[in-house]
């Protein structure tokens, strides 16, 4: 069995993290094929949402810690550089909306490859750990660039020097998740969620993703020319002049993501 089944169903590519006996902990193999499959939904004119989840009781364990110890295994410099720094970057430049829902536990790796999804979903008993502290190391795979964005700088102090389970609920009250829902919705609730964004405009998605990725560190000016800037490449895809005319004639808009 494959470690990332994928599938694409309505327009949304369904990637499933898949080593359940390990927690979804990811190994070399793992974090490749992950990447290959996010090239696919980048260049596949038919994908226009891309979900995420884990199989089995949790999201990803992170890093498989065997691995790390493996004479025969990438090493330490591989790790970070080839495997979890490309997905950060892949997930961010991809043009459509990516969506992690987290249906267990998300540690170390696992739960920072969420965090820096464009939307975050959990089941209500899922949780997230950065485990690094407990093996001496250091929040990785973006950990340090999000945390103190999304929850503010006491809170990712905390977070990140005790590597305490924060469960789905606090991590909701403190900004991390757009959604928490009940175990029993979770699954459909955040398949909904993927096939809504799938019929929204894309390239005004994609856009809006561009812009949230710059805002980080863009001055207000910046932002305010870059904002001008991708207006008018919104304004001239079909999908504007669809809605428009769908408001006008007060029907509900086709958006086809062109
Ligand atoms: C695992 C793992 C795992 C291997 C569960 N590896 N087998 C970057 C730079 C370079 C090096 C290091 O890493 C990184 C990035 C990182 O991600 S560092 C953080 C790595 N992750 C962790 O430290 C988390 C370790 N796992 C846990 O704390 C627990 O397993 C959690 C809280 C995820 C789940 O706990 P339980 O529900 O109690 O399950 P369990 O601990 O019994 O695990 C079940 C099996 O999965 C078990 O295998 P076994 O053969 O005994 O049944 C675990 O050994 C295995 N597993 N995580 N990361």
């Amino acid at each position: 069995m494959s470690s990332i089944l994928f599938e694409i169903r309505d327009q949304v590519a369904f990637i499933t993290l898949n080593r359940p006996e390990k927690m979804n902990a990811f190994t070399r193999e793992m974090a490749l094929l992950l990447q290959s499959k996010l090239d696919e939904c980048a260049s596949l004119h038919e994908v226009r949402a891309v979900f995420i989840t884990g199989a089995g009781r949790t999201f990803s364990a992170g890093q498989d810690l065997a691995e790390v110890v493996d004479p025969e295994g990438p090493g330490m410099a591989k790790i970070l550089s080839e495997h979890y720094n490309p997905l950060v970057t892949r997930i961010r430049n991809l043009p459509k909306p990516v969506i992690a829902a987290v249906n267990g536990v998300a540690a170390g790796a696992g739960a920072n490859l969420a965090l820096c999804c464009d939307i975050v979903v959990a089941a209500k008993s899922a949780s997230f750990i950065q485990a690094f502290s407990k093996i001496g190391l250091i929040p990785d795979t973006g950990g340090t660039w999000w945390l103190p964005r999304l929850v503010g700088w006491q809170k990712a102090a905390g977070i990140a020097f005790l590597g305490d389970k924060i469960s789905a609920e606090n991590a909701e009250k403190m900004g991390m998740l757009y959604a928490v829902y009940s175990d029993e919705e979770f699954t459909g609730a955040a398949r909904a969620l993927a096939a809504v964004l799938a019929q929204m405009p894309t390239r005004a998605l994609a856009l809006t993703k561009h812009a949230l990725n710059y805002s980080a560190t863009n001055t207000l000016e910046a932002q305010l020319q870059l904002e001008d800037e991708l207006q008018q490449k919104a304004a001239e895809t079909k999908d504007h002049a669809e809605g428009v005319n769908a408001f006008l004639n007060k029907r509900a808009p086709q958006f086809k993501g062109e």
